[in-house]
């Protein structure tokens, strides 16, 4: 009797898949996956384009080696292409960023001088290193990793010439607008220094799904009975700590409303929506509402935005053995406050672009990223507004007023999506990796119906967050957390007998 708990998820991005994935393997039969979508991925959204596919959210597997999850199970279910799989490149240390073989280009339709790049990336990466190095005993909690990295450059700012100084700054200033958006942050002022080293780079080089990043949300879910996931199924209240009938007459904890008036019981729900909607939800979403302590984690983490512009053109006017192109806005520093006009500026928070890959299966293709209120600002534009915003920019970094518009664009809009609203997490000053422990415990969880709503979602993993990894294995830890309880009680049953 204890094997058949009725167990509900909410959310069917990876973390909630993979946790129904674990339960029915271990012989849980009363499973339902409740989606407010009409599709399971969640920020793991594949569009087929040409021959191929392009991420529309997740995009690589950040550290493909063995101990990466994503990649274990990826290369388990044959996705990957031989390359990924190769020693070399599992061993590869990329500091978790991609390799910048970039070309670098001023707003003035220059191009900056390869040595030039080459000293600030690495001066840039060695204040990165130190930030997630800082000792936490020394480490002031206000202390941010933009304050840090901002002190250094005014530093090392006395010893440059003034020849060169402001196209210094202006690169840096573009490499913290990409930084922003790996973080997933408006500014790296955001993000707190002191826990900074905990989030864990995992060795490999980084690498893409041939058949889209969903082929492997697609994979995890084929072992699920079909009508396990429910779409369109918005969860709109979770009561617990309360006594409902179900139709078995079986008392339940748990009862799950949902937006078209449906209810569900259960002993357990695993709720692995994002922290962007939770902080939306404020204390609506569960009845009686969380502890104060998990209420101040989901207030506290960071949940910013990052987008992505995808472009397409008939002709690359890139070199084609270069996989990023910077862009470098002579004047700025991330010294100086400028005041911004939005509708002029917000182009300036793009760092640059990514060639994409397998262009001869989706043709010549750059994806530009831009995090923060610009890319929320972004958001709020029409697809003509922004191409030609981007035509503009192109033509005045390459210096050709002729360069073709690109002849398809794509845009995602991420903080307008009601049920992720934004990209991923940060740990923002003012938290600490103790609110993420915090957003991750089970409540209630003591008592003689403990874990009645279970938390899982890329947010909860202290030293994964913001990753589809970190997701991917929330969603086993919860999973996990019930089947250790109901061996429990099995075994505590089978003494008795
Ligand atoms: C990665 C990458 N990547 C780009 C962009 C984005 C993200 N990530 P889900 O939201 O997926 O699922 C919840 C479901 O719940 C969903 O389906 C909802 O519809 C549903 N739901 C919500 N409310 C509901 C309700 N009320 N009722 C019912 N259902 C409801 N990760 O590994 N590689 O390249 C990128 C990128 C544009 C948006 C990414 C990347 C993040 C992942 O996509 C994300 O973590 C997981 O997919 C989340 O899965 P989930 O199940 O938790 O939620 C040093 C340092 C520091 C920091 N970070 C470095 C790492 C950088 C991360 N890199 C990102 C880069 C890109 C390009």
């Amino acid at each position: 009797a204890h094997r058949s708990p009725a167990v509900i998820i909410v959310g069917s991005g990876i973390s909630g898949v993979v946790a129904a994935h674990r339960l029915y393997i271990n012989g849980y039969r009363r499973l339902r996956v409740l989606e407010a979508t009409g599709r399971s991925g969640g920020r793991i959204r594949s569009l087929a384009y040409g021959k191929g596919f392009i991420e529309l959210g997740a995009q690589w597997i950040h550290g493909p080696s063995p101990n990466n999850p994503v990649y274990q199970l990826a290369s388990q279910y044959s996705l990957l292409d031989p390359e990924a799989l190769t020693k070399e490149n599992q061993e590869e240390d990329g500091d978790g960023h991609l390799p910048l073989c970039s070309i670098s280009h001023t707003n003035a339709g220059k191009r900056i001088s390869q040595a030039l790049v080459a000293n600030i990336t690495e001066l840039y990466s060695a204040w990165l290193k130190q930030s997630q190095n800082v000792s936490k005993e020394e480490c002031d909690p206000k202390s941010s990793v933009g304050g840090f990295i901002k002190q250094k450059i005014a530093e090392k700012l006395t010893e440059w010439d003034t020849a060169t100084a402001d196209t210094k700054l202006a690169f840096l200033n573009g490499l913290l607008n990409h930084e922003c958006c790996i973080s997933g942050t408006h500014s790296m002022d955001y993000v707190a220094l002191c826990p900074y080293g905990e989030y864990t780079l995992l060795p490999g080089l980084d690498c893409t799904f041939p058949g889209g990043f969903e082929s492997l949300v697609t994979q995890i879910k084929s072992a699920l009975p079909n009508d396990t996931i429910l779409f369109n199924k918005t969860v709109k209240t979770i009561h617990w700590n309360g006594a409902f009938q179900g139709s078995d007459a079986r008392i339940y904890p748990v009862q799950v409303q949902c937006e078209d008036g449906d209810m569900f019981v259960a002993d357990h729900v695993i709720v692995t929506v994002s922290l962007g909607f939770l902080k939306e939800q404020a204390s609506g979403f569960l009845s009686p509402p969380l502890p104060v302590h998990k209420a101040q984690a989901i207030q506290n983490l960071g949940f910013g935005t990052i987008n992505k512009i995808i472009m397409e053109f008939k002709e690359p006017f890139w070199d084609p053995d270069c996989i990023t192109i910077q862009l470098v806005w002579e004047g700025e520093s991330p010294l100086a406050q400028s005041k911004i006009n939005m509708k002029q500026d917000w182009v300036k928070k793009i760092p640059g672009f990514f060639v994409l890959e397998r262009p001869e299966k989706i043709g010549h293709l750059l994806c530009a990223f831009i995090a923060g209120q610009e890319s929320e600002y972004m958001e709020t534009l029409t697809d003509d507004e922004v191409l030609s915003s981007m035509t503009a920019l192109l033509r005045q970094f390459t210096g050709n007023p002729n360069l073709p518009p690109p002849i398809r664009l794509i845009r995602t809009r991420w903080s307008s999506e009601p049920y992720t609203r934004g990209s991923y997490s940060h740990v923002a000053v003012g938290s600490s990796g103790k609110d993420v422990d915090n957003l991750a415990e089970p409540v209630p969880n003591y008592g003689a119906k403990p874990f009645q709503v279970l938390f899982a979602g890329e947010a909860t993993h202290r030293t994964f967050y913001s990753t589809t990894h970190g997701a991917l294995l929330s969603g086993r830890r919860e999973a996990e957390r019930l089947i250790a309880r109901y061996q429990e009680l099995d075994m505590l049953h089978n003494k008795s007998k």
